[in-house]
């Protein structure tokens, strides 16, 4: 900082050594006479500097207030509810965080609660997959008796399971029957996304198509901007790529779609809305696999002893990754980054970037539950939990 520098330099000059005892009185005086020249000169100076950078530091203060003014007023203007309409968006929580709020009977709706099937489905036949999407302004559940007026694809959040093979093509139409313009980005397309992720207008719709030609998993959301507000409030899902050269035989199949919810309110008995402020600090109040936080603790997904269980994990964010792992076992195979082409062996925990994905193998043995989670444990603590029960057995698990 420019004061610290000055007052470094002021003291350097005005503490000189005193080396100079053996030089001469006339040397003395020649220098003190110097120096007192000298030290005019640098008074006058720092008489002039002192205002200057009195008033470069009120103008900084100025500055700052006036950029700090500017960015409140781009928030404000990003999320006021006429900007988005039937969106409550202007961040009115205060940040208060409403984790694992719930209805007092929030066990037994989490037992009602019909989890998201998290099956792959099977492949589209034929050399050409069509994909409709519709979007629908929804309210949906989230976490046990916790509403949310969602922006979801075809009715859901994340919206349902792509599956194609390498080398189909992909005829994708979107139509829009929300109230606010929306797009579709697909990560697995190589696409002008000026020409094909443009936005619809409410009532009118979009076809583009795309070959799948990169096997993986990969995140599909709307591009509309503000695209944080488009994807925390629920519109995104994931297209898995079937690689042309089969992979390694897997005996159950499983998407998992990582998310985080961002709230208005405790989301009962009203359902909330998006909080922007919070989005915008990533400070969520629910994480979830499949949109719905801890429904697979109570409702686990299933594999006999000895079976290949192959998870599909994409992190459609919008802005946490997430550090798979399984507890109880090791990742046989881990496709990072969904790279089809190569695996890593016996790997303990896998990065999932938000926005990306990748494919990942275990082989369990020994009958038990077996909690998939993302290990940034925060996550865990607000629903990004999930169990996996291997040999149908009876009980719970902790975490
Ligand atoms: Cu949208």
């Amino acid at each position: 900082m420019t004061p610290t520098l000055e007052r470094e330099n002021v003291n350097g000059k005005t503490q000189p050594s005193g080396e100079d005892h053996d030089a001469s009185r006339k040397a003395r005086q020649d220098a003190s006479s110097d120096n007192g020249g000298y030290w005019a000169a640098l008074a006058l100076l720092l008489g002039l500097l002192v205002p200057v950078l009195g008033f470069v530091a009120i103008w900084m203060g100025f500055s700052a207030h006036d950029a700090r003014k500017d960015a409140n007023k781009a928030v404000k203007a990003v999320s006021s509810g006429s900007a988005m309409p039937g969106m409550d968006m202007s961040g009115g929580s205060g940040l208060q965080s409403f984790a694992g709020q719930g209805p007092a009977n929030a066990d037994t709706l989490a037992k009602k609660h019909v989890a998201m099937n998290a099956t792959l489905p099977p492949v589209a036949s034929g050399p050409v997959a069509r994909v409709e999407l519709v979007l629908v302004d929804k309210t949906i559940e989230i976490a046990p008796g916790v509403k949310y007026t969602a922006w979801a694809f075809s009715g859901g959040v994340p919206a349902p399971f792509i599956h194609v093979r390498q080398g189909q093509k992909v005829e994708l139409t979107l139509t829009n029957k929300g109230v606010i313009p929306h797009s579709v980005d697909f990560h697995a397309a190589r696409i002008a996304p000026n020409v094909a992720f443009k936005d619809v207008q409410p009532g009118g719709s979009i076809h583009y198509s795309f070959i799948a030609n990169d096997a993986g998993a990969f995140m599909f959301h709307c591009g509309t901007k503000p695209v944080l507000a488009h994807i925390a409030n629920g519109m995104y899902g994931a297209i898995i790529v079937e690689p042309r050269r089969p992979l390694p035989h897997a005996d159950k199949n499983y998407v998992l779609v990582a998310s985080e919810w961002y709230l208005s309110s405790p989301g009962f008995p009203k359902p909330a809305t998006l909080d922007m402020g919070k989005a915008q600090r990533q400070q969520p109040d629910w994480v979830s696999w499949n949109g719905y936080a801890g429904q697979y603790v109570t409702h686990p997904l299933t594999a006999d002893p000895g079976e290949t269980v192959r998870f599909w994990v994409v992190d459609a964010g919008p802005s946490f990754d997430t550090a798979f792992h399984v507890v109880g076992t090791i990742l046989n195979r881990a496709w990072v980054n969904a790279d089809m082409t190569q695996f890593q062996r016996n790997v303990q925990t896998a990065l999932v970037p938000a926005g990306g994905a990748g494919v990942f193998d275990v082989k369990i043995d020994q009958p038990g539950l077996y909690p998939f989670v993302n290990h940034s444990f925060a996550s865990v603590d607000l629903g990004q939990v999930g169990l996996l029960n291997v040999g149908n057995v009876k009980g719970t698990m902790s975490h």
